[in-house]
């Protein structure tokens, strides 16, 4: 590794042992990193530096900056960070809000200040944040003050986070009164490429939090592979969408990206399938990131909004069903682009063009990744046989002082948990998470196939399948439908349905009717809370 420019040296002494790590993969000039690099200089500065600060950046929460405003703003925060807060280089700094322009000038502050960005999903509670503070040793907090309560709770009990500071607040000691004092200049702590920049909690569905550690270089090569190779967005472009900054599909698509072409965003603090409509019209968005049941959600609304700005939809978080890129399609005319990325790889790893779409598949891997499946031993599987999908590449999972790293990556291969199927045409198709497989009556079943037939029935409006314990076959599938509005429940119908689009063999036996389905804040089923209701 290169000299740490981290005084605090925290994460370097907790990453996995080298030999755990995945191998990493650098292919083509686009992915070569020097040993020194702050991603602040490369996505931000270097547009005001290059004579495009005027051009706009982001917008939201009352405000709207260019370059130049955000880099001003940043570096204002950055000497608060340093001079008023104590933050030295490698700290880890948490950051808690909305998606606003006010918390992306937070992140940029921190990285600039060569301190650990920990940013943290705005519905956690004290008891949640106060797993992130221990685990992370997080020493300084910036938060908006509407959140304040939760995180103040999670202080009193930890008392690692020394200092937090409000912004978006009008008090004397709010961050906006303290950063007015500073000057809108700030030299960029010189970081080593192999730095840690970033924190990224996962909570998977075991609750306790994973925090996988990422480099300053990580967050520049996901902006030379996916975004160059499958969303091709261009300057001009307005970016916007729903997941928060907290989930690297947030950063990503609705920060790191915009900025790395010199586009602009629309950062929302509320985006429901409505508000996110009405704010892709008021706002004449270009590009959209959302989950898919909020694309399903947003399809027959589409007709009461004008879109036609909108040019490029992508989907991720969970797979794409079949009916609702279709449905999507009819809505709005524009092909889903869909890709799987996970908080351990930092971004997008498998996916596709509009031009290359496959309905039902994820697609194949980006340009700089690798990709394929493996079965229960390690051995590489022929085409169309489900088993372990496995992905290398310029990033990869480093889980903070976590046993669960061992598990992650295995022979160099990060395994993502999900079972996949690779075809002859080299198209990656989801299956399930490995551990949600099916087993009835000796037949494999994937719950998300069953929950695709379900969902092309006109009257399902959402759906989860899972295995319920079954004396006789093992397991059973049982389906939890959520009907459209105006529709009744029908069992034997939807049964029918799902017996006359896949094979008989994988019908649910069992459908309960439900008016919601539970969901993480970053969109995905909880089929365990579904299995296990208590
Ligand atoms: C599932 C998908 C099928 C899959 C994420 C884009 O979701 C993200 O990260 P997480 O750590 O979850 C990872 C897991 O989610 N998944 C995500 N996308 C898809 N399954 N098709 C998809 N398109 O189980 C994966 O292992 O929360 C997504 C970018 C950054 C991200 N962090």
């Amino acid at each position: 590794m290169h000299p740490s420019a981290h005084l605090d040296t925290f994460a370097r002494d907790h990453l996995p042992p080298q030999d755990q790590w995945p191998e990493l993969v650098f292919e083509g000039p686009a992915l070569q990193f020097g040993p020194r690099l702050n991603a602040a200089t490369e996505l931000l500065d270097r547009w005001v530096v290059q004579g495009d600060g005027a051009r706009p950046c982001v917008q939201g929460a009352g405000v709207r900056w260019t370059y130049a405003e955000l880099q001003t703003q940043a570096n204002r925060i950055a000497h608060v960070l340093v001079s008023e807060m104590g933050v030295v280089p490698g700290n880890r700094v948490l950051l808690r809000g909305a998606n606003t322009p006010q918390l992306a000038a937070c992140w940029f502050a921190v990285i600039k200040a060569g301190a650990i960005a920990v940013a943290t999903m705005p519905l956690l509670r004290a008891g949640e944040l106060g797993k992130v503070i221990d685990k992370a040793q997080v020493t300084h907090a910036l938060c908006d003050a509407a959140l304040a309560d939760e995180l103040m709770q999670a202080q009193a009990a930890h008392a690692v986070l020394r200092r937090v500071c409000l912004y978006r607040s009008a008090a004397p000691d709010g961050l906006e009164a303290l950063a007015a004092r500073h000057g809108g200049d700030f030299t960029n702590v010189d970081t080593a490429s192999d730095d840690c920049a970033l924190i990224a909690f996962t909570s998977g569905t075991t609750g306790q939090p994973k925090g996988t550690m990422h480099f300053h270089r990580d967050l520049l090569a996901i902006c030379r592979c996916w975004p160059v190779h499958c969303l091709r967005a261009a300057p001009d472009d307005v970016f916007i969408g729903s997941p928060p900054l907290a989930f690297t599909f947030g950063l990503g698509g609705l920060l790191l990206f915009p900025m790395s072409v010199g586009a602009s965003a629309v950062l929302l603090e509320k985006a429901s399938p409505e508000l996110l409509l009405a704010a892709i019209d008021e706002h004449r968005a270009t590009v959209c990131f959302t989950a898919p049941t909020s694309y399903r959600a947003m399809a027959p609304l589409v007709g009461q909004h004008d879109l036609r700005g909108l040019r490029k939809c992508v989907s991720a978080g969970e797979a794409l069903p079949a009916a609702t890129r279709s449905l999507w399609k009819q809505a709005s005319g524009l092909e889903l682009i869909d890709g799987i990325g996970a908080t351990e790889l930092l971004h997008i790893f498998i996916s596709h063009t509009e031009d290359t779409a496959r309905p039902g598949a994820t697609g194949r891997p980006v340009p700089g990744y690798q990709a394929c499946i493996l079965d229960d031993e390690g051995r590489p599987l022929p085409p169309g046989q489900v088993g372990r999908l496995a992905v290398k590449g310029p990033t990869g999972c480093r889980y903070l002082a976590d046993d669960r790293q061992r598990q992650y990556v295995q022979g160099g291969w990060n395994l993502t948990g999900d079972a996949y199927l690779c075809d002859a045409d080299g198209y990656f198709v989801y299956q399930a998470r490995t551990d949600d497989m099916i087993i009835s009556g000796g037949y494999n079943i994937a719950g998300p196939e069953v929950e695709a037939a379900l969902l092309s029935h006109p009257a399902v409006a959402e759906c989860a399948v899972i295995g319920v314990p079954d004396d006789e076959r093992g397991q059973l599938v049982k389906a939890f439908v959520v009907l459209r509005a105006g529709h009744v429940p029908d069992v034997k119908a939807l049964q029918e349905h799902a017996k006359a689009t896949i094979a008989p063999y994988k019908y649910p036996r069992a459908i309960e009717f439900r008016d919601s389905l539970p969901r993480t804040e970053t969109g995905k089923l909880q089929r365990f809370k579904l299995k296990d209701p208590t």
